[in-house]
């Protein structure tokens, strides 16, 4: 990952020009998968991600759902089939429900620059398509996050919408929902059997977080209806396929004049109308001045940082990453020429 190489636009220089001499002053960012992914957690479309690795024999299910989870393998999220059989959404997700709660996974550099903006006074609001809460885990206020996806760190149920204390949620899960990853999970039954709601009785408990063909949460509007009609200086979209919608219609929602930068493994924005210019240094006739970093999220925020001088404000954030995280950002702090 970290010998990784970035690709820039031109339009980047400008970007870091106008954050440093202060005319940026009000960002938003929109965050996904690929953001949490050097945390060890796959995102849903790269390879190797959730649908490319999904095994519908394995899941609890009957053959017409298995052969329809095979051709679109976005089903296991969606609420057409949880509606009507809730286990191969609990028995994919078994793993990240559980290790969410142990806080198995730390955040990476992307999730501490988003904590940097907001220590320089430059975030707005920060929405994430995430459900894994690292977001929550630095010292972002809770009113500048934005889960437009939902978290895992709630449950209820579906149908009628009771609430679930997460512990007891949890050991449901590990309780009555096999372990497909692992058969020899002792601690897992070997056939899963339904959570029911203590309320509704329905079998439609479940993480808290939004479902393909499931309204966004309430605070999504809100936020948006908040935020958008007012001046938003730049908009950061990191680690997103931006394709998931009404999530991905953000970078539409800014100013015609406000710059989109993009942190991404892959090329991603130009079907919603970002226009990144050319990938040269010699032109600047860009229309909207929207840039992309293409590489590995850590190492396009350690771009930025660097471009930016913070990288040395990244140091009391240590603590807080994942082992990739940590040693990334060490690479680069021995990079810099020492100060005798
Ligand atoms: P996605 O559609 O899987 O896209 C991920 C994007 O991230 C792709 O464009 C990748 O190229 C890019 N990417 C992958 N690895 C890296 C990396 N190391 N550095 C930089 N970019 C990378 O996921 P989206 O978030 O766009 O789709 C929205 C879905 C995914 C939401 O509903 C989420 O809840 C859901 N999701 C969340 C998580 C999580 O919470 N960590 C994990 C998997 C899926």
């Amino acid at each position: 990952m970290n010998s990784q190489a970035i690709v820039t636009t031109k339009s980047l220089q400008s970007i870091i020009a106008k954050i440093k001499d202060g005319s940026i002053k009000r960002i938003v960012t929109l965050t996904g998968a690929g953001v949490s992914v050097p945390s060890g957690i796959p995102d849903f479309r790269s390879p190797g991600g959730m649908y490319s690795s999904l095994r519908p024999e394995l899941l609890t299910a009957n053959e017409k759902q298995k052969r329809s989870m095979s051709a679109e393998p976005t089903l296991v999220v969606d609420w057409d089939l949880f509606r009507v059989n809730q286990f191969p959404y609990l028995e994919v997700r078994r793993p990240f429900i559980l290790g969410t709660a142990k806080q198995q996974w730390k955040v990476t550099l992307a999730h501490c620059f988003v904590q940097l903006l907001h220590d320089k006074g430059l975030l707005q609001r920060h929405y994430t398509q995430n459900i894994d809460g690292l977001d929550h885990q630095l010292n972002i206020p809770a009113e500048k996050i934005v889960n437009v996806h939902g978290s895992l760190a709630n449950a209820a149920c579906e149908a009628c919408g009771t609430e679930y204390p997460r512990e007891e949620f949890c050991f449901e899960v590990k309780t009555k929902i096999k372990n497909i990853y692992d058969e020899n999970d002792l601690e897992a039954p070997k056939e899963s059997s339904n959570i029911r709601c203590k309320k509704c009785h329905k079998p439609a408990v479940k993480p808290a977080t939004v479902l393909f063909g499931r309204n966004l949460p309430a605070t999504f509007h809100k936020s948006a209806a908040e935020d958008f009609p007012n001046q938003i200086d730049l908009m950061i979209v990191m680690g997103t396929s931006l394709a998931v919608f009404p999530a991905a219609g953000l970078v539409n929602r800014v100013y015609m004049e406000t710059p989109r930068l993009v942190l991404n493994l892959t090329m991603v924005g130009v079907d919603q109308g970002l226009d990144f210019g050319p990938f040269t240094y010699e032109e600047d006739d860009q229309v909207r001045n929207d840039a992309i970093v293409l590489g590995d999220s850590d190492q396009t925020v350690l771009h930025m940082v660097k471009e930016l001088n913070w990288l040395q404000d990244l140091i009391p954030y240590q603590s807080y990453m994942c082992p990739n995280s940590i040693s990334a950002l060490n690479d680069a702090l021995n990079e810099l020429p020492s100060s005798v």
